[in-house]
Parts: C-alpha cells; sequence; structure tokens
C-alpha cells in the first residue's frame, strides 16, 4: 500500500478523497492555492503545501508545483480528482517518472480515450455501437458525402474535444462548409490540434453513461448506468442511478459494451463510458471519461461500493475483491449539484461569503460539500459548492426525499441552485421520468408560456 497520498485537487472531491485515504489509514497531502488557505481540504488533511497564486493555470494546473510538493512531503501517489490534472497523460507520465503511482488508469489509455476519433475506431474493432460517422476528414467534400449518404442533420467535432467541446451542428449543405471551417479553427485554437471527424446527429437524445472499474490484471466489472440528461450548456444540473429510461436487457448489453471497451485499453481503475439513447430506444457509444466523475455518488448509494476507495487499491495493486455477480444495484438516488449561481440570471456565478450555512441530514441522505459558515467562496474556480445525494427504495421516494432534504439546506449570503433544484424536483415532467437532453430548454418554455 501507499505510505502518503498527494490529492492534485480541491473543493468537494479533494474533501471526498482525503475521506476515502483516512478510513484506508493512510496520510494525505493537500495542496492549495493562495485563495484556498482557508479551504476545508486543508484543513482535513495531514498536511498542506501552497503550490502558488490563485489562478489554475499558476496552482492546480502547474505541473512542476505539484510534482515539487509530492516529491518535499515523501508522497508516492497522487490522486487527481476530476478536472484540473484528471485526464492529463502527460501528467500521469511524468508522476512515473519521479516514480510516483498515478491513481488512474495508464497514460496510453488515456491517450486513447483522450483522442475521440481513436476512442470511436477502438469501440468498432470491439463490436461496440458507435453513431454512423467518419474518421478524421480533410475537406469539406468528405463531409458533404458523408451527409449524402447519412442525411442531416451532421455533427462535426474536434477530436481533441470532448464534455461538449469543439463541436458544430449542421443542418444543411449551405452551413457545411463555414461550419466545418469554424469547428476546425476553435479545435486548433482551444486543443492545439485541429483533427475533426462527423458524425450523424441525433436531436435530443438521453445521456447515459455506464460506471466501470477495472485492475491490472485484466478484471473489469460495470456498476449500472447514470442518467445524466438534465444538463444545460454541458453543465450537468441533476444525475440519477438507474435510468427511469433503460431496462434490464438494456442494461445488461450497454455494460458488456463498457466492459469491452474498457478490456480493449487494458483499462485500470474507474471510468465512465458515456452513451446517447436514441428516441428509439437505439444507444451509441460517444467517448469515455478516464476519472472520477461528479456525480460518482449516485452510483455508490445504489451500489455500496467506494468508488474512491476501489480506486486507490486498484492503483496499488490490489485485485477486485467482488466479480459481476456479486455487484446487485438496490433502490435509486438522485444528486442535485448545489451551485453558488443565480437561476434567476442565468446562471451567473455568485462568489462570496457564506453568512449561514445548515446542511439536511436523516436516513438516505448525503452531503459532499467543502462549504461552511463563513467560508468565502473564491471567485477563481467553478462555482459548485457542494452535491446533494438521496437514496429512496424507489425513484419516487428518492425524488420526495430530495425535496425535503432541499427544503432543510440553508445557504446564506450567496444565490445558489438550491430554489432552483426543488422546482425541478417538484416538476411534472421531472416526475414522469419522460425527459431528455432538451429538458432545461423545454422546462423554461413551458415556465414562460404559463406564466403568459
Ligand atoms: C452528440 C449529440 C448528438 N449527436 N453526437 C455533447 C457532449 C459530448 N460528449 C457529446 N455531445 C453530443 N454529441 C451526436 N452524434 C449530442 C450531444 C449533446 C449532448 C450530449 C449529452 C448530454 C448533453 C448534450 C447536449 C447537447 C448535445
Amino acid at each position: 500500500m501507499f505510505k502518503k497520498v498527494l490529492i492534485a485537487n480541491r473543493g468537494e472531491i479533494a474533501v471526498r478523497i482525503i475521506r476515502a485515504c483516512r478510513e484506508l489509514g493512510l496520510p494525505t497531502v493537500a495542496v492549495y492555492s493562495q485563495a484556498d488557505a482557508n479551504s476545508l481540504h486543508v484543513r482535513l488533511a495531514t498536511e498542506a503545501y501552497c503550490i502558488g497564486p490563485a489562478q489554475s493555470a499558476q496552482s492546480y494546473l502547474s505541473i512542476p508545483a505539484i510534482i515539487s510538493a509530492a516529491m518535499a512531503a515523501g508522497a508516492d501517489a497522487i490522486h487527481p480528482g476530476y478536472g484540473f490534472m484528471a485526464e492529463r497523460a502527460d501528467f500521469a507520465q511524468l508522476c512515473a517518472q519521479h516514480g510516483i503511482k498515478f491513481i488512474g488508469p495508464s497514460p496510453e489509455a488515456m491517450k486513447k480515450m483522450g483522442d475521440k476519433a481513436t476512442a470511436r475506431k477502438t469501440m468498432i474493432e470491439n463490436n461496440v455501437p458507435v453513431t454512423p460517422g467518419t474518421d478524421l476528414v480533410e475537406t469539406v467534400d468528405d463531409v458533404r458525402e458523408f451527409a449524402k449518404k447519412a442525411g442531416y442533420p451532421v455533427i462535426i467535432k474536434a477530436t481533441a474535444g470532448g464534455g461538449g467541446k469543439g463541436m458544430r451542428i449542421v443542418r444543411n449543405n449551405a452551413e457545411l462548409e463555414s461550419n466545418m471551417n469554424m469547428c476546425r479553427q476553435e479545435a486548433q485554437n482551444s486543443f492545439g490540434n485541429p483533427g475533426v471527424y462527423a458524425e450523424k446527429y441525433l436531436e435530443n437524445p438521453r445521456h447515459i453513461e455506464v460506471q466501470i472499474l477495472g485492475d491490472r490484471y485484466g478484471n473489469v466489472v460495470h456498476l449500472g448506468e447514470r442518467d445524466c440528461s438534465i444538463q444545460r450548456r454541458h453543465q450537468k444540473l441533476i444525475e440519477e442511478a438507474p435510468s427511469p429510461a433503460i431496462d434490464e436487457k438494456t442494461r445488461f448489453e450497454m455494460g458488456a459494451a463498457a466492459v469491452r471497451a474498457a478490456k480493449a485499453i487494458n483499462y485500470e481503475g474507474a471510468g465512465t463510458c458515456e452513451f446517447l439513447l436514441d428516441h428509439d430506444g437505439k444507444w451509441y457509444f460517444m467517448e469515455m471519461n478516464t476519472r472520477i466523475q461528479v456525480e460518482h455518488c449516485v452510483t455508490e448509494m445504489i451500489s455500496n461500493i467506494d468508488l474512491v476507495r476501489e480506486q486507490i487499491l486498484i492503483a496499488a495493486g490490489e485485485k477486485l475483491d467482488f466479480a459481476q455477480n456479486d455487484i446487485i444495484l438496490r433502490g435509486h438516488a438522485i444528486e442535485c449539484r448545489i451551485n453558488a449561481e443565480n437561476p434567476e440570471k442565468d446562471f451567473m456565478p455568485n462568489p462570496g461569503t457564506i453568512t449561514g450555512y445548515v446542511t439536511p441530514g436523516g436516513f438516505g441522505v448525503r452531503v459532499d460539500s467543502h462549504a461552511y459558515q463563513d467560508y468565502a467562496i473564491p471567485p477563481y474556480y467553478d462555482s459548485m459548492i457542494g452535491k446533494l445525494i438521496c437514496w429512496g427504495r424507489t425513484r419516487n421516494e428518492a425524488r420526495r426525499r430530495m425535496y425535503r432534504a432541499l427544503k432543510e439546506y440553508v445557504v446564506m449570503g450567496v444565490e445558489t441552485t438550491i430554489p432552483f433544484h426543488q422546482e425541478i424536483v417538484e416538476d411534472e415532467v421531472f416526475i414522469s421520468g419522460n425527459f431528455n437532453t432538451g429538458f432545461i430548454e423545454d422546462y423554461y418554455k413551458r415556465k414562460n408560456s404559463k406564466q403568459g
């Protein structure tokens, strides 16, 4: 087992990882920027190092600063959390060169999934369904030819993109050339890689993702799916497990496809295969996220498996100590992301000091947060201040418990998404479970038409 784990992150996920380490008896090293000196992860860790100024580029994204802190502290493992270093193959490589274990997959596995055109190819070779599409394209004519076969709309995606970045929808031949040029330019500017490919565009699909765990001995299991369709501008707002749209047969087949995907790249650690589910029940692989995700907690609640603990044990070389048949998914879990944002003002970030803070509790309620009374939310990072996760025997029980817990949750001094979530979980379409990635847009249309 490791001697000491450095957490290369901040906020609720840093706290989450420190908790898992403590339960394993592992000392922890927090790193923090000058803006985070009073953050909860700094207080909870065994020791803490300031690694630079507030700007992420000079602290949480600074590879030399993080590696130096690990060396100085004598940490022999680094957990990257999500965002920041989590999907940087170059960082994972450098950790290895310094004798530090990166808690996550190999740099090779990260690269194979980080390049989306390569990931598509790997999936096709392994009998995982992908949307009709192309390999990397050279010219506008290549895409025009594909659109002639597949029909409009099509979507052009940057191979170095992902999570909704670097995509352009094309609805007809007239839009094709300019959208393709914009996509390529954006890909070059944002990722330094101009490679793009095309796919048939699915209108308002459901976003379904499958959690997997793999060890270095080739054992891979899946822990069922999450439904992440309630999102706005590629920011997820509510996630749940299981998906109201997935039956046992689809769960079995999608789970098996995710396991094949992971095995194809010798995947080690926790990972997520993202699929889109079309209106006719057909589903397609989109991308694989090679990290722990924000919404991992809903899977933990229905599987009773601590995913961060498993990440650490797998990285330390242990064998998965359960097989697919040992995994029993029980009940339903919903997560609401609590952001310091004003939903009345187009979800504008709203940093400031939390002047009053009371968290909900009781049976089936979990709060993962770094917030506390008098905590000053810095303006430099993302606006999520916590996650509220509720479990129930049924979806409706989880949903009603969520409403109850949201009513108990008090955050004073900053606007948050709590009142917004209270409305959503009482919305008739949300209650029905029959929604897709167009939900939020549709919700505001319905709300405005009611008010006239
Ligand atoms: C798509 C798509 C429709 N058709 N690809 C956005 C995130 C990235 N992982 C893939 N994304 C999409 N890819 C095809 N061929 C629609 C989306 C998409 C989306 C996906 C999941 C959740 C929310 C979304 C919102 C808009 C677009």
